[in-house]
């Protein structure tokens, strides 16, 4: 507790001389992009401990068409046993150009001593003329070039003033002439001409009266586009979120970022809290051990991309599956060149790294271990932004070098051919030091190569640091005997490793659930106290997402908002 009190001694010093901060944020919020990659199954192994040669396997990660996915290895029913007792080792933004009308008021981390507003535009707001029966607020999430095409993000949200609830809506919209959809969401898009329909799903028809519907889509344009004539059902819309809109339709707006230059107190920092009882981590053996050398497992889920889903990274969300879940950590997944996305960390570093910190700072506040995960999914070899890489690890771990929290993942899955020896090894020697120079003593997770599947590449070449755990993902309907086996292998050669991402389904994200094979992950993983983060805290409509595109993000969720992952995950936990 003398580390812990010492820590809250140098926030609350640092607050005081606080200083100010840039008020450059780039927008926080994006959608997804419809995009194609791989994750299948281990091709390059140079393992001798697993016989099979794991299936090829080409996986869309397009939500809505799942590929078909081959499986091999058993196909075991859910196992009726619980896991067995734990066997321990003992080794936003301010600039959103001219567009959106709305104000897009990002919340505070929750913290306790907000202390650095970012700047506010604004665009003086008509007076309401007349209310419209429904109001359209367009967000404009992000906007980047692609092949000489404009392109963009928009989250709508649509408002009820009817003053009775409506069953179903179409809504209109004029775009350009050669507009076309990269990717959508929570609707059922067609384009004429240069008229844009977007019906509801099955799911988001009914909006009760005052209530709101939500969609969004990514678009590229041969010219710049700013949505006019938006109406709904047919009769010309509002704008904004609520009542009286001005009547316009085209986007414009006000942003206010709020921005934490200090990270908050614990809420409890003497109490119960995970990482007020269990302090500093460390790696003994195979083993994460706490700071009075006990075995200590993590378990939580990982967000999806934060800028992606950045409504999620919230203090409501965490409080909850601190409290509700049962879990200890939370992982941040921040993307760091996606495919074109636009709100990647190469495409916006600022807006990542303003999601990434509040995401930290509400585990700091609430006393729960934080992965910050450098999400290396694009470019497969992680050691192409090296430069970058030691820049950011540099740069947070000072900021956060007094926090017990804090967990660094410093290539979420090399691919493509990137080998451990060749590639990942030599980046991870760059990187590791300048981290440690500024946080002796944090643990670092290191991605294996193939999608993190080649953990006994790691054990045949391990790194030279203490406190260094390796990196296995699996996402049950894909990997099964095989990786489970070459895993268990790994663990009782004393490997230290770390389940920082699984899913339930396929490795696309897709597929159907397994939870015969997730539920034997599970207790292998639990009966080695291997600690493991499940994909993805997000109401994306795939598979992998614990929440129906219908939930909110604003924690204590009801059964309803729960995918069939999110309810069989959620109790997996509480079940511990
Ligand atoms: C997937 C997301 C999907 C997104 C895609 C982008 O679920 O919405 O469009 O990324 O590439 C991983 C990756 C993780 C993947 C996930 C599911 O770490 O980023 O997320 N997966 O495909 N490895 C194996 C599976």
């Amino acid at each position: 507790m003398k580390k812990t009190f010492k820590r809250l001694l140098a926030a609350l010093l640092c607050a005081s001389m606080l200083c100010g901060c840039a008020a450059d944020e780039k927008p926080q919020n994006s959608a997804d992009t419809q995009v194609s990659s791989s994750y299948g199954e281990s091709t390059g192994s140079t393992s001798d401990i697993t016989e099979d040669s794991p299936t090829e396997m080409t996986s869309g990660t397009d939500s809505s068409a799942p590929e078909e996915v081959t499986e091999q290895g058993d196909e075991q029913q859910p196992s009726a046993e619980q896991p067995e007792s734990t066997a321990m080792l003992t080794s936003e933004s301010s600039e959103q150009q001219e567009k959106p009308e709305q104000a897009t008021a990002s919340s505070t981390a929750g913290t306790t001593k907000p202390q650095t507003t970012a700047a506010t535009t604004k665009k003086p707001t008509e007076k309401p003329q007349e209310v419209k029966e429904f109001s359209v607020d367009w967000k404009l999430s992000s906007t980047w070039e692609e092949g000489g095409k404009k392109c963009g993000g928009y989250e709508v949200t649509i408002t009820n003033n009817t003053g009775s609830a409506v069953s179903g809506w179409t809504l209109t919209v004029t775009v350009t002439d050669g507009f076309e959809l990269s990717s959508s969401w929570n609707g059922i898009f067609s384009i004429s001409g240069k008229t844009l329909t977007v019906k509801n799903e099955s799911y988001n028809g009914e909006i009760a009266a005052g209530g709101t519907a939500n969609f969004g889509f990514n678009y590229r344009s041969p010219a710049e586009f700013t949505p006019t004539g938006t109406k709904v059902n047919g009769t010309a819309a509002g704008s904004g979120s609520s009542q009286g809109g001005s009547g316009g339709n085209s986007p414009a707006a006000t942003t206010v970022v709020t921005l934490q230059t200090v990270p908050p107190a614990p809420e409890d920092p003497d109490g119960t809290t995970p990482v007020a009882a269990h302090g500093q981590l460390s790696v003994r053996g195979a083993q994460l051990v706490d700071e009075n050398g006990k075995g200590y497992q993590l378990r939580g889920m990982s967000t999806h991309g934060i800028t992606w889903f950045p409504d999620f990274v919230n203090e409501n969300v965490f409080r909850t599956l601190r409290d509700d879940w049962n879990t200890n950590v939370v992982r941040l997944a921040m993307y760091v060149d996606e495919w074109g996305n636009g709100q990647c960390y190469m495409q916006n570093k600022d807006g990542s790294r303003q999601l990434l910190e509040k995401g930290v700072d509400i585990c700091i506040k609430l006393g729960m271990y934080v992965i910050i995960d450098w999400h290396v999914l694009n470019p497969g070899d992680p050691s192409k932004y090296t430069d970058e890489a030691i820049k950011f690890f540099d740069d947070i771990s000072k900021k956060y070098a007094d926090y017990p929290n804090i967990i660094y993942e410093i290539a979420n899955e090399p691919n493509s051919g990137a080998g451990w020896s060749d590639n990942i090894k030599p980046y991870t020697e760059k990187v590791i030091p300048v981290i440690r120079k500024n946080d002796k003593n944090a643990v670092i997770i290191v991605g294996t190569p193939t999608w993190s599947q080649d953990i006994d590449q790691a054990l045949a070449d391990p790194l030279d640091y203490d406190n260094v755990m390796y990196a296995l993902h699996f996402y049950a309907a894909t990997h099964t005997d095989w990786l489970r086996e070459r895993t268990e292998k790994c663990i009782t050669s004393g490997l230290p490793v770390f389940v920082s991402e699984f899913g339930c389904c396929d490795a696309s994200g897709g597929g159907a659930n397994d939870f015969g094979q997730a539920e034997k992950w599970l207790n292998l993983l639990d009966k080695y106290g291997v600690s493991y983060c499940n994909w993805s805290l997000a109401n994306k409509a795939e598979t992998c997402s614990a929440f129906k595109p219908s939930a909110s993000a604003n924690g204590n969720w009801s059964d309803s908002d729960y995918s069939e992952v999110g309810a069989w995950i959620r109790k997996w936990f509480r079940n511990k």
